[in-house]
């Protein structure tokens, strides 16, 4: 590509991924800066970011200190193994981080994405009853219009219908629970809705269909973002908790965007009182610059892992980059911003304002329900008569143009603001939605 040039001659070889590739290369949408609320496209205009990236860019874009973390790192050393190796920073990571999850949480296993901490969670939970002589434990429990990534253990517990259905028959064993979304009960509900706690009660009777002894674990996000913001409902999320305690099975939380301040709290386990045995992450972990996912584990099930010969490895699962030196130095320098501006908490100081700003669409034309929770927020839409996703997609493109980045799932507009939003960005957010709004088809 010649100096100053920011569109490539040629946009054929990159399949992209989750994008509607021909219609994308018609018109193509190119960032090519960023910088803390804002992107830059490639035609020069400033791009207000309503969706931190892809839920991830947490402490917004291009933080000095972070950059310079990665930069000191990718001269200092590379690259090392960890695997019967170490290096220093991998492991101050791993004991910064174990700070903020709830006590007992004190072990974590570092991969490369969300899609590989689901699969981490489910493999160690599979091997973990194995190693407490209950190896025939091997069923999983997700939830429909669940969202656990592209690996083919997060497709078989997740529950969304286009990410499986071409996929042939993925991981046997799997059951799922109903998702916890009823518009006639919950419509407009800011934050949890009152109705669908019971909904909670379907663990109980799918546990009893399989018997307790096949089951291994529970894997549900605390809050179902990518399929459009699903809330839980006031008292599910302990209810689950309570069944997998009666039945021995481990509660796994996807708080691959709930974790690193989203919902006001460090992770979603604070937010909602309920402790799970393993949490997956990824995403705000470093804030999103390299790529890197982390899971939590519960003391005890490290603990279970810990016998036989010292010589012997205990676990035969991990990565090239598990705990990367540049995704690890990344994570300190997050770590640090977050701390130093409070950003694990001030989605909980801001969600009042984003919830009154997100319930002004109500109006709005086309909206038919909106939620929100913490730093999240969904408007969802008729849908056009016969032609479902269109009308969001247009306007997906109508706030591009008009300067504010959105993010659709089906006919939903999905918003998710880095954590330094100010308020006068989430009016703009609003603003250019409702104008867009009111120009779609
Ligand atoms: N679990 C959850 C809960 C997620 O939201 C993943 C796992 C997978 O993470 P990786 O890093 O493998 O992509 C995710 C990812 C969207 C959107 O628009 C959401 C995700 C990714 C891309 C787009 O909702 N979530």
């Amino acid at each position: 590509m010649p100096e100053g040039q920011q569109r490539p001659n040629n946009l054929d070889a990159f399949w992209m991924p989750f994008t509607a590739n021909r219609q994308f290369k018609q018109a193509p949408r190119l960032l090519v800066s960023a910088s803390g609320m804002y992107y830059r496209s490639d035609d020069g205009r400033e791009i207000l970011d309503g969706t931190a990236g892809l839920w991830c860019v947490n402490a917004g874009h291009c933080r000095p200190e972070i950059v310079a973390a990665i930069q000191a790192q990718a001269a200092q050393m590379d690259y090392a193994p960890t695997f019967q190796m170490g290096h220093p920073v991998a492991f101050e990571f791993a004991s910064r981080l174990v700070q903020l999850l709830p006590d007992g949480m004190d072990h974590v296993f570092f991969t490369n994405s969300g899609s590989e901490s689901v699969d981490t969670a489910l493999k160690v939970a599979l091997a973990y009853h194995r190693a407490r002589g209950e190896g025939q434990r091997t069923r999983f429990i997700g939830r429909e219009r669940g969202y656990h990534g592209v690996g083919f253990g997060g497709i078989s517990v997740g529950g969304i219908v286009t990410n499986r259905k071409v996929f042939g028959t993925m991981l046997p064993g799997v059951d799922h629970l109903p998702h916890t979304y009823d518009r006639t009960h919950q419509a407009f509900t800011r934050g949890q809705p009152d109705w669908g706690a019971h909904l909670a009660d379907e663990l109980e009777r799918i546990v009893a269909l399989h018997d307790a002894s096949t089951v291994a674990g529970v894997i549900v996000e605390p809050v179902a973002c990518s399929t459009g913001v699903l809330v839980p409902p006031k008292g599910y999320l302990e209810k689950l908790r309570a069944i997998c305690d009666r039945h021995g099975l481990l509660l796994i939380f996807d708080e691959v965007i709930t974790g690193f301040g989203r919902l006001g709290t460090p992770f979603a386990t604070d937010y909602f009182g309920v402790v799970p045995d393993i949490i997956t992450s990824a995403k705000g972990l470093t804030n999103a610059t390299v790529p890197m996912g982390a899971v939590f584990f519960q003391k005890a099930i490290y603990d279970a892992f810990m016998n036989g010969p010292e010589h012997v490895i205990e676990l035969f699962h991990g990565y090239t980059y598990s705990g990367h030196p540049l995704a690890a130095a990344a994570g300190l320098a997050t770590l640090d911003v977050y701390q130093q501006e409070g950003l694990l908490t001030r989605a909980g100081d801001l969600a009042g304002y984003w919830e009154v700003a997100m319930h002004s669409l109500r109006d709005a034309r086309h909206v038919i329900d909106i939620r929100n929770l913490g730093l999240i927020g969904a408007i969802e839409l008729e849908p056009l008569s016969g032609q479902p996703t269109k009308r969001a997609f247009s306007t997906f493109l109508k706030c591009f143009e008009q300067g504010v980045l959105i993010r659709t799932t089906g006919d939903t507009i999905a918003l998710s603001p880095p954590l330094i939003v100010e308020k006068a960005q989430i009016d703009q957010i609003v603003d250019t939605i409702r104008a867009a709004l009111a120009q779609v088809e």
